[in-house]
């Protein structure tokens, strides 16, 4: 892999050497080497500056080093960091109730990961399809998109339409249809009696912001309902104050059965991730049927309790969405000057740079020398998912970079 320097400088060109000798090569990052992370900035080995607008892929939402977050992560690892689910914690009801509450649901189901957390819907809804709905043993089926992106376990993979994805990685778990994103006609024509639920991400992230057609997710959710199909809701990079409200079901007035949750539930401190539904559905788990080391740990749960705390405010999103048109209008001014189109939602954007300037990695690596770090998706894509906590001068100015690079 040949490595460009970012900054040019020998303890960049060390850690990045390094990092290239010693780790298997399952990304290709931008030869930057970041030391120090506060609000919406980070800094590298060599005291450079870089403005954050990808935010760990909207696993920071409230920025590097939040106060609050550091706060009450810095009380729980004096106290107690984990006790298996062999045990309850004094910290583990508060974060399950608040979140709970948050969603509007009886339950929660505590997991790390993202992936972790769409592995436990699938099994609850295939559970809750045999033992509820009256599916046959073993027949449930699951309706996903296309274009989807919902983590990086074999079966998850395995209904991906991104070769780069799951080639290589077969043979995979049966039990997934999949349909156009943004298609009900298509979604309804899928369900057979042995539907047990579909699984979208309301709005697709590493599609490239995939925002579908108003009123889809109210299709979705009135199919699901008198089809009796669970919705389970992948929330995990579009959800928590990103688009501008809690989840991004609300734009659409839209409560699913499932939340899937995780990336900013953790703070950008833990993985930190979740199912919440109701007794109806969760229920259908008795003990030993599943679980995690780490799921719900006191640490995880200290943090997620303040992180839920902050989003019921609704300063989070509100800032999120009044930001968010300021980045609407500053992209609407560079379509014809280097953007050829873009999708906007919140703090959220997919944006396609003209191929003819560079490809979406070329843009980051020519804003990466700018200051600023962000990530392409496919192609001449590039998406931006800055801190919620950024200032709007901040915001103003890593804009101001792209404006400069698309020249
Ligand atoms: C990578 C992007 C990819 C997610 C949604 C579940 C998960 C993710 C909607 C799984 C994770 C991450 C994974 C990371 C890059 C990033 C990503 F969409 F955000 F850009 F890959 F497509 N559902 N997305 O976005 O959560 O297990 O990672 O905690 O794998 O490269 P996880």
């Amino acid at each position: 892999m040949s490595i460009t320097t970012g900054t040019g400088t020998s303890m960049t060109t060390t850690e990045v050497e390094r990092a290239e000798a010693r780790t298997a090569h399952n990304y290709h990052p931008l030869p930057v080497v970041l030391a120090h992370g506060e609000g919406a900035w980070m800094t590298d080995v060599d005291g450079k500056r870089f403005l954050d607008l990808l935010a760990g892929y909207s696993a920071l939402n409230f920025g590097h080093s939040h106060p609050r977050l550091i706060g009450a992560a810095h009380a729980q690892l004096d106290k107690l960091t984990l006790t298996s689910r062999a045990f309850i914690h004094d910290a583990f009801a508060d974060f399950c109730a608040a979140l709970g509450d948050l969603c509007g649901k009886e339950l929660v189901l505590p997991m790390n990961t993202g992936a972790e957390a769409v592995e436990t819907a699938i099994k609850v809804s295939r559970k809750w399809g045999y033992e509820v709905k009256g599916v046959p043993a073993d027949q449930a089926r699951i309706i996903v998109a296309s274009g989807n992106f919902h983590g990086r376990t074999t079966t998850i993979v395995g209904f991906s339409d991104d070769p780069d994805a799951r080639d290589g990685f077969g043979p995979f778990t049966p039990g997934f249809d999949t349909v156009p994103y943004g298609d009900l006609a298509a979604l309804e024509a899928a369900i057979t009696p042995n539907t047990v639920a579909v699984l979208i991400e309301p709005i697709q992230g590493e599609g490239g912001v995939v925002i579908p057609p108003e009123g889809y997710l109210r299709g979705v959710r009135e199919v699901c309902t008198r089809e009796r199909v669970l919705f389970a809701a992948d929330e995990i990079q579009a959800g928590l104050g990103r688009t501008g409200r809690t989840f991004a079901c609300d734009h659409e007035g839209v409560v699913p059965d499932l939340y899937v949750l995780g990336k900013a539930l953790g703070g950008g401190i833990v993985p930190v991730s979740a199912v919440v539904g109701n007794r109806d559905v969760l229920g259908v788990l008795k003990p030993g049927q599943h679980g995690s080391t780490f799921g719900g740990n006191p640490l995880a749960c200290a943090v997620g309790h303040e992180v839920v705390q902050m989003l019921a405010t609704g300063e989070h999103q509100t800032r999120a969405a009044e930001l968010g048109e300021i980045l609407r209008e500053r992209l609407e001014a560079l379509v014809g000057k280097g953007i050829v189109g873009f999708r906007v939602r919140g703090l959220w954007a997919g944006i396609d740079i003209d191929p003819a300037i560079g490809t979406g990695r070329e843009v980051c690596e020519r804003l990466m020398a700018r200051g600023v770090l962000a990530k392409d998706t496919h192609g001449s894509t590039i998406r931006l998912a800055p801190p919620l906590v950024i200032s709007e001068d901040d915001l103003h100015w890593g804009i101001d970079q792209l404006a400069a690079v698309l020249v």
